[in-house]
């Protein structure tokens, strides 16, 4: 019937989460934490419904308008939601419902209340208490309403973001999935592709894989040919990819709200010439300096620190900067060798795909330590834009852009790379390139 939410994770996952969370509140706390708005692409046409990464997290609600809400009675937490009710006018046109009655049996919540009662049920609550945390922007019903109370508004994320850093087994399986549908359909990508491919086809090759898997990208999928490699966010994927050219594609899918994102770098034809050789080897070489260095106890930037070091050196190597191994890398790591890497070498990853609590506890926290449980991206690259201004691109290197990009768990016996089955090497990248269809059960 289409109408069961079927969950990804075990009440008592979503049970556990709650607890740890709520146990960190005040005394008389109100939790009212509302999901993500529906977005207008156009005139009555909406942008695929994507339920915030923090309902997802606390309850695995999927629908519009929920809101998770949780208070104390008699001293001991009680947690609810509320959703919308059955309607058969809306829900032929917007889908089934499960309704009051469906969220109370499927959903990890003690109690499911009609969003057509949210006003007197959230009102009677706010009196009883004398703070409330809720998340502020996404729901303006529920914002006139706390807002209006003259109850302190705290901001739940500081706690749940440090919460969600560490990822259960559960979300690592569902985590390590999307990282096996990603890596295959790179495969796919290199398989298929040919000199004169358009972006848009190698786009079409990989995101019709997540598809086939009832996946979907857990991001704008980015597809640069030469010189739109050097394009950090390029997005437009129209061009074709000529004879001689690498192709970057940074393309990644979502597995129950779980992201994976992935980049390699291919030369269409099948062959690296030497200089895209060059700058692949080096840029592969600071990648996996970058894995080895996700150990848990190390701090957040030994990642970025070794793949820096090792750009920076191979720079002065190649003879692409003229100066120093001490001036390229910098002091503070800003040195000459940040024009051509300009962005940090990872991101955490999760729910979001630029995952909350990244290099640092809060906005002005400590740096954070890795820690077992916490999924990564390391991700160093190099950019020669032929386009470039404000520097010289040496003629052997002009319009080569290269990033290469794996999902890395921190464990306590080191680094283990989700998305290992996708290859990386120059020799399996060119045994692959021009294949044709792979045995699609495979
Ligand atoms: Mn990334």
């Amino acid at each position: 019937m289409g109408t069961t939410n079927s969950l990804p994770l075990s009440f008592e996952d979503y049970n556990i989460r709650q607890k740890k969370f709520l146990k960190e509140l005040p005394e008389k706390t109100l939790v009212l934490i509302p999901t993500n708005p529906v977005s207008y692409r156009s005139n009555d046409t909406t942008y695929p419904y994507r339920a915030s990464s923090y309902m997802l997290y606390l309850c695995g609600w999927d629908a519009p308008e929920a809101i998770f809400m949780a208070y104390q009675e008699s001293g001991s937490w009680v947690t609810s939601i509320f959703v919308r009710p059955r309607d058969t006018k809306a829900e032929i046109w917007e889908g089934r419902r499960v309704g009051v009655e469906g969220a109370s049996s499927q959903c990890p919540i003690d109690e499911a209340y009609s969003l057509n009662d949210m006003e007197t049920v959230i009102t009677e609550k706010i009196n009883a208490c004398s703070n409330i945390y809720s998340i502020l922007g996404l729901n303006d019903s529920l914002d006139n309403i706390t807002q209006n109370s003259n109850v302190e508004i705290l901001d739940p994320r500081l706690i749940l973001d440090d919460m969600r850093v560490i990822k259960s087994e559960g979300e690592i399986k569902l985590m390590q999935n999307a990282a096996s549908i990603a890596s295959k359909a790179h495969i796919e990508g290199m398989r298929k592709s040919f000199s004169g491919i358009g972006e848009w086809e190698l786009q079409s090759i990989i995101e019709s894989y997540f598809t086939s898997k009832k996946s979907g990208p857990s991001y704008g999928s980015i597809v640069g040919g030469g010189d739109n490699a050097t394009i950090l966010h390029y997005h437009s994927n129209d061009v074709q990819v000529n004879d001689g050219e690498l192709v970057l594609v940074d393309a990644g899918c979502e597995v129950s709200g779980y992201a994976s994102d992935i980049t390699r770098t291919w030369p269409v034809n099948g062959k690296f010439t030497e200089a895209q050789r060059e700058i692949y080897e080096l840029v592969l070489k600071a990648e996996i300096a970058g894995i080895e260095a996700c150990q848990a106890g190390s701090p957040w930037s030994s990642m970025h620190h070794a793949t820096s070091k090792i750009l920076a050196k191979g720079l002065v190597d190649l003879g692409i900067l003229n100066c120093s191994f001490e001036e390229a890398l910098g002091e503070n790591f800003d040195g000459k060798y940040r024009n051509f890497f300009m962005h940090g070498t990872g991101h955490m990853l999760g729910l979001d795909v630029h995952d909350v609590g990244g290099g640092r506890q809060g906005d002005k926290g400590p740096e954070r330590i890795l820690q077992p449980g916490m999924v990564l991206t390391v991700e160093p690259g190099l950019y020669f834009g032929s386009w470039r201004t404000d520097i010289t691109i040496p003629e052997r290197y002009s319009g080569i852009g290269i990033r290469i990009e794996d999902d890395v768990l921190i464990t306590a016996d080191g680094p283990v790379v989700l998305t290992s089955s996708c290859p990386k090497e120059i020799s399996e990248i060119e045994s692959l390139i021009g294949k044709g269809l792979s045995e699609t059960n495979a």
